[in-house]
């Protein structure tokens, strides 16, 4: 297993659009090494989602943990939301943004149809913080950050508070 390392805000990278993954990949050795290293990522961060973007794999695919005791690990593999409904205010942070929290407007439960780590296709209801995170990890897939949603002049306050972050612990 190993730590893959994180992209961070400013980073083009974080702007590619993700492909769909074969779904005859899946079960490869390759790719569930790829969900180990992912899940161990996470766990070390610490994080409850991990985007594949997040560390350059620009494939359609994440990870999710929300259990305190790492043992409820999710795959979620092309997914799609299917259905959403209601809307939930939460105060989001990202591992992409280290040290930033903003409040997001997203669907308060959704239907998602994935595929899982067995290659099998799933659907999963999720309301509340794993509503949140599945939505927080698709907008990576698509290029998209949490700072998306906050306003020009306030992302850029969070690019000069990320840079002099950088600057003083270097
Ligand atoms: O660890 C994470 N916590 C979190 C908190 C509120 C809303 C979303 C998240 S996801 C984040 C990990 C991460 O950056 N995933 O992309
Ligand atoms: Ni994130």
């Amino acid at each position: 297993m190993a730590l893959l390392p994180i992209l961070e805000f400013p980073d083009p990278r974080l702007r590619t659009v993700a492909a769909p993954v074969d779904p005859a990949q899946v079960t490869t050795p390759e790719f569930q090494r790829l969900l180990d290293d992912m899940f161990e990522t996470m766990y070390d961060a610490p994080g409850i989602g991990l985007a594949a973007s997040q560390v350059d794999v620009h494939q359609r695919f994440m990870v999710i943990d929300l259990s305190d005791e790492k043992n409820e690990p999710r795959v979620f593999i092309n997914p799609e939301i299917v259905e959403r409904d209601g809307e939930q205010v939460y105060q989001e942070g990202c591992l992409s943004v280290p040290g930033i929290f903003a409040d997001v407007t997203r669907a308060n439960s959704i239907r998602v149809r994935s595929i899982g780590r067995d290659g099998a296709p799933y659907e999963l209801d999720a309301e509340g913080l794993l509503a949140v995170c599945i939505q927080h990890e698709m907008d990576h897939l698509a290029g998209k950050l949490f700072v998306d949603y906050l306003s020009p002049l306030k992302r850029e306050m969070v690019r000069k508070k990320l840079a002099k972050q950088r600057r003083q612990s270097a």
